[in-house]
């Protein structure tokens, strides 16, 4: 079987990944992984691209040491984020990240132009504060968009990087608020309410094309053959988390979870109604032109960023703190987890108990307690959430996939099992990096069908655990 090589880089930690598929067979393999996060530089957040893009390098070695050569590689991160390129090449600045505090107050200035419902009805995306049209829009306050040439989603960017081809993918472009969602292409009268100087935006093309062989340098620091390809997958993480759902059918909702928690549906077509928009509900594109129907939910970030300051004091083991939580029982106290005060980096566990006392409840003390109550909430939140997805698409379902890092947390998928009054099926945890590989497989001719047909290879090969919602707590469908 060839190799494909997954790049995939999450919130909190990156990974390069070998892989390989074949009718009946998914193979997966971890050959390096580093860590990931904003980085405070300057009074603002920044991802290091540079630093990232190094280790990309390091992984890509590894797997030519481990297999001589691949047959393609392909590159995944989280969405709305860019980098600026010169018309020679040369990245200019340092990529903001979307938790930088620059949009502050940037929504409303665009959305005092052009009314809410009248952008859903273009973009038919959820308001973000951080989508990459108002990063653009601050952006344009600053000496470098106007010496730009192109505008790189940061797939995109390690893309170019690899390849130099400048190109954007489908399913992240959907995130950027500058897209039809009718047509998944640039909407030209959004670029222009960002204020964008004509031609940043490169062309769009959708996951499956090839997109060229790797740069000499490329070829050279890593072993990797000539032959080596560069293909386009759901380029967004989520989209590629999707496309990895191990549905027996299509009445299924989704909770991608590691630092966020994306919750909704698949859907043929966008739902774009008043109800909709006033629920927040984004129509993201899937791999193969599916709609990715959700909401954003805060994720695992908020006791990511409890157990971090923890650790500040005296190391945290994780399993130890989720037992301890898990024994707390139900009926704790709970925060709306979606509180814009969660977003930003830095000590959580105060403002979780401060959200608590503000509505009247008994704060959480240790980090058990406070634990439980993040959890809980995170619960609460994603069972609202589908619920609000059946309810507005009118697309029902009868089980919760939960993928993502998030499966590996055994208390909080029987607490949403609990929560939703459905059944949960836990993993896979890599379904990211595996619906880059079956994209990439099947682009290289290794695979072939539709979604259906990969999510059965996925539910066939993968380590699943269903949590069957607890009598005594469930909760009504
Ligand atoms: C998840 C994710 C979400 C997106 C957020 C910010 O990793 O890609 O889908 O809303 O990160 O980019």
């Amino acid at each position: 079987m060839s190799v494909h090589i997954a790049v995939d880089l999450g919130a909190s930690s990156g990974r390069v990944m070998a892989g390989a598929a074949a009718p009946g067979r998914l193979e997966l393999t971890e050959l390096h992984r580093f860590p990931n996060g904003p980085v405070p530089l300057a009074g603002g957040l920044v991802t290091d691209a540079v630093g990232l893009w190094q280790q990309v390098l390091h992984g890509l070695r590894a797997v030519a040491r481990a297999h001589g050569d691949a047959a393609t590689v392909a590159v995944d991160t989280w969405a709305v984020d860019y980098g600026l390129l010169a018309a020679d090449g040369t990245l200019l600045g340092t990529p903001r990240h979307y938790r930088d505090p620059r949009t502050g107050g940037v929504a409303e200035r665009v959305l005092a132009r052009v009314p809410g419902p009248d952008l859903y009805a273009r973009n038919g995306l959820q308001h973000l504060p951080f989508t990459t049209i108002y990063q653009l829009l601050a952006e344009a306050d600053g000496p470098l968009l106007a010496a730009a040439s192109d505008v790189l989603l940061l797939p995109d960017l390690f893309g170019f990087w690899l390849s130099g081809v400048r190109g954007a993918e489908a399913t992240n472009a959907s995130t950027t608020g500058l897209a039809d969602v009718a047509t998944g292409r640039w909407a030209p009268d959004l670029a222009e309410l960002a204020g964008l100087p004509a031609g940043v935006l490169p062309p769009v093309h959708d996951p499956g094309a090839v997109l060229g062989g790797l740069r000499p340098d490329v070829l050279a620091t890593t072993g990797l053959g000539a032959s080596t390809r560069l293909v386009a997958v759901g380029s967004h993480d989520t989209a590629s988390a999707v496309v990895a759902v191990p549905a027996e059918d299509e009445a299924f909702a989704y909770v991608a979870c590691g630092t966020w928690g994306l919750v909704g549906v698949e859907l043929e077509r966008p739902v774009l109604s008043a109800e909709s928009f006033a629920a927040n509900f984004t129509n993201e594109r899937g791999v193969d032109d599916r709609i990715r129907y959700l909401r954003n939910v805060m994720g695992l970030w908020v006791l990511q960023q409890c157990v971090a300051e923890w650790s500040a004091d005296a190391p945290v083991d994780l399993a130890d703190l989720l037992a301890a939580a898990a024994a707390l029982g139900p009926g704790g106290p709970r925060v709306d987890i979606d509180d814009p005060r969660f977003l930003a980096p830095g000590p959580m566990a105060g403002r979780v108990r401060r959200a608590v006392a503000e509505s009247g409840g008994r704060p959480p003390a240790g980090p058990a307690e406070v634990a439980r109550c993040v959890l809980d909430s995170l619960a609460d939140a994603f069972a609202r959430t589908v619920a609000d997805a059946v309810r507005l698409s009118g697309h029902p379902v009868r089980v919760v996939h939960l993928v993502g890092g998030g499966a590996r947390n055994r208390l909080l998928c029987q607490l949403t099992a609990n929560a939703c009054g459905l059944p949960v099926v836990a993993g896979p945890v890599e379904a990211t990096a595996l619906g880059n590989v079956l994209v990439q497989a099947r682009a290289a001719g290794d695979l072939s069908g539709s979604l259906e047909g990969l999510r059965d290879l996925v539910r066939r090969t993968s380590d699943l655990t269903t949590h069957q919602p607890e009598p005594t707590t469930a909760g009504a469908p």
